[in-house]
């Protein structure tokens, strides 16, 4: 039985988190949280320079600014800005030959060939976002994440600390995420998380949180007899991408149930990684874990509408 959103809450009288149905209501998906602002955290590599505060907030108000649909303002980044880029951007380069997983390799090579990524080029995001639908066509595209829509930083991680970055930036979505994001198993499995998280408990947010951390974020997974990195905080930060295969940190297997409690720091390398036995496995065992939340109600994304459509459970 199909029943109208307002139906199920109301005849049921079940409460649940709003959650956004079409797309364009992902405008309303811009919470921040204050931790790693560089005005208010003293830890920040930026916290003591007014001049790159300024400059990250003017970048970040063009993601509060931007609505659904409109094309993505260009940033036209400063000398300064592409010598922290192009320092990122070369020693990953030469470590993911060695480090990181094949998928990734892959993309990232049609990304230098076809998407401006280059040492001296901090790509944009309208040609990468038309890259990635071009690469998975218009609908079956990115994730935020359950309408396969991705959401970025446009501004990059403070010169003095080229080697690891506190909070997201450009560096890393650029060559973080949007490679794996161009493999499709990859896509679907994103956008079965945020599928997951809509309306769910408090409870089981963490839960998906902690587990999107250890796996889109900081996962690793055997391949061709080798441990390698494909999560995007490992493949955008060198310090991190060379401790993670080092004999520093404990890596344990992969298993959602383990890992979705699993405490977890973001002030700096991870003490404990998860393996998983191929890049699928993990994709698998979290898509099984993903089915058995408990919700008084099913989702299903409609990739023609782009609109979720609610369905009461029997
Ligand atoms: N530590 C990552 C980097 O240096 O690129 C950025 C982050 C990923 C996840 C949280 S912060
Ligand atoms: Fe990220």
């Amino acid at each position: 039985l199909k029943r109208s959103a307002e139906d199920v809450k109301t005849t049921k009288e079940v409460k649940f988190h709003w959650f956004p149905r079409k797309i364009a209501e992902l405008d309303k998906c811009h919470h921040l949280v204050t931790k790693f602002d560089p005005d208010l955290d003293q830890d920040h590599p930026g916290f003591t320079d007014p001049v790159y505060r300024k400059r990250r907030k003017m970048i970040g108000d063009i993601a509060f600014k931007y609505r659904h649909g409109e094309t993505i303002p260009r940033v036209e980044y400063t000398e300064e800005e592409i010598q922290t880029w192009r320092e990122v951007y070369s020693t990953l380069r030469d470590l993911y030959t060695t480090h990181a997983c094949s998928e990734h390799l892959e993309a990232f090579h049609l990304l230098e060939k076809h998407c401006g990524y280059s040492a001296d080029n901090i790509p944009q995001l309208e040609d990468v976002s038309r890259f990635l639908k071009g690469l998975l066509s218009a609908r079956d595209f990115l994730a935020s994440l359950a309408f396969r829509v991705f959401q970025c930083t446009q501004y990059i991680r403070h010169a003095s600390s080229p080697m690891h970055s506190p909070e997201p930036d450009c560096v890393h979505e650029l060559l973080g995420h949007v490679p794996i994001l161009a493999d499709r198993t990859f896509a679907q499995f994103s956008q079965s998380i945020g599928l997951a998280s809509l309306g769910a408990s408090d409870e089981d947010i963490e839960k998906l949180s902690t587990l999107y951390w250890f796996t889109v974020e900081f996962g690793l997974c055997k391949q061709g007899g080798t441990v390698k990195a494909y999560g995007a905080g490992l493949l955008s930060s060198y310090g991190e991408l060379v401790h993670s295969l080092s004999d520093e940190p404990e890596r344990r297997d992969f298993d959602p149930d383990i890992v979705a409690v699993q405490p977890y720091q973001d002030q700096t390398y991870q003490p404990v990684y998860f393996v998983s036995e191929s890049f699928s496995d993990a994709t698998e065992k979290l898509r099984t874990y993903v089915t058995r939340i408990k919700r008084p109600f099913s989702v299903r994304f409609d990739p023609y509408t782009d609109s979720i459509e609610v369905l009461d459970n029997p």
